[in-house]
């Protein structure tokens, strides 16, 4: 690639922020796509430090003609797509503007792309969720697709569109079907940031119990950081592709709950069954978990993990952080935000 600027929609995310980082240690210069809003939401970039050298522009994948200029006048070398609507269980809630901004939203950049420059490489950020109801297990890029949210659906009309254009028009377009990815960055509604963030406030004495949804939901996490090398592994491999990138192990939300309360000093113990049941500390026999049925969804994936087989032999993408290391940083950063009283955001 002979120019080096890479424009990262959703770069205020977990992901933004982590793939800036990488992009600036490689040398990119970073155009970060930023929504109207009316509050500056910069905190990831200003916690990795990176928040002075990466140019912000505002990007709405929702508008067209905004999408279309910034991509005319930013001219990238590569566009990395993370902008989403990322929650599944809001889009649920809001399925029309999940699909607007997840699905529709990636036609209006692969357009712009074509239009300004089809030798502009993109990236899509694909998900797991597009597997939902599993038909093999571990799931793979040839596994069939059966999507269970808006969200998943959405996914997957944009997964089918990055194909569509690297088979149409040649682009250099990469789907890049990633399993759950976590970190201290992560935000708080998803269900590992929830239970670090409320096991730090637990033990601080801010709050009295942490209130789940399905405890024997499966994913396969691994760490954000090892993730977006991933990515930018497709935009610069010679050929673009569809690629799981996954641990191949897999937890479920009670395990990562177990280990979440472990590394603040909490021995979790079971009691009762479904809506009933109880975690107490073993110690002090205080409840900790309790479940709220407003957590479970209208339809739900049971069960994740992912073969990231053809990653390793063509990207050589291997993830580093194990499971146990993930939780732990994610519970003991969240422990030393409280204790020298910075918000958890
Ligand atoms: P995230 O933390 O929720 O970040 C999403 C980003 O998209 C934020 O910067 C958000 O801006 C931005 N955004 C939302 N709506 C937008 C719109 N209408 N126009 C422009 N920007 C908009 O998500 P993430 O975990 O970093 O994930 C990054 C991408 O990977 C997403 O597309 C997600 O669906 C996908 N993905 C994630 C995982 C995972 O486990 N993390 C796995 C597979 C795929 P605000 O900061 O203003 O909200
Ligand atoms: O943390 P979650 O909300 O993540 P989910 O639905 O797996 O989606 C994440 O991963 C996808 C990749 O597979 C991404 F594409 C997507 O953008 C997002 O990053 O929920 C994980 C599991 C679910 O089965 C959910 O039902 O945890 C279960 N769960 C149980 N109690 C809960 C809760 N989820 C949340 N958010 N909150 C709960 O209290």
């Amino acid at each position: 690639m002979a120019r080096r600027v890479a424009l990262v929609t959703g770069i205020t995310g977990q992901d933004g922020a982590y793939l800036a980082r990488l992009l600036l240690e490689r040398g990119y210069e970073v155009v970060g796509g930023v929504r109207r809003s009316s509050t500056h939401n910069d905190w990831r970039l200003r916690e990795l430090g990176i928040a002075h050298r990466v140019r912000l522009v505002q990007m709405e994948l929702s508008e067209f003609s905004n999408v279309f200029y910034v991509v005319r006048d930013t001219r990238p070398a590569a566009v990395f797509n993370l902008a989403a609507q990322s929650f599944v269980a809001a889009s649920f809630r809001q399925p029309l503007y999940t699909a607007s901004v997840d699905a529709l939203g990636v036609t209006r950049l692969l357009e712009a792309v074509r239009i300004v420059d089809p030798e502009i490489r993109f990236y899509q950020a694909s998900s797991s969720e597009m597997f939902g109801k599993v038909r093999e297990t571990p799931q793979s890029e040839t596994t069939p697709f059966h999507p269970r949210s808006p969200y998943g659906v959405s996914k997957l009309y944009a997964h089918w569109t990055s194909v569509n254009y690297r088979e149409s028009y040649a682009i250099h377009a990469s789907s890049g079907i990633l399993f759950n990815h976590e970190s201290p960055l992560r935000g708080r509604e998803f269900v590992t940031r929830k239970i670090s963030s409320h096991i730090a406030m637990f033990r601080h004495g801010l709050i009295d119990t942490l209130r789940l949804g399905n405890l024997e939901a499966r994913r396969d996490w691994g760490h954000a950081a090892d993730y977006v090398a991933g990515m930018l592994a497709m935009i610069e491999a010679a050929d673009p592709g569809d690629y799981v990138l996954a641990t191949g192990r897999s937890h479920s939300v009670r395990e990562f709950a177990e280990l979440a309360a472990r590394a603040a000093d909490l021995d979790l113990v079971w009691e009762g069954e479904g809506v009933e049941e109880r975690g107490r500390d073993r110690e002090t026999g205080r409840v900790v978990v309790e479940i709220d049925a407003d957590f479970y969804r209208p339809a739900e994936v049971d069960m994740l993990r992912g073969d990231a087989a053809k990653a390793r032999r063509d990207l050589h993408w291997e993830p580093a952080i194990a499971f146990e290391a993930l939780v732990e940083e994610m519970v003991k950063t969240d422990l030393d935000r409280l204790d020298r009283n910075q918000p958890l955001l």
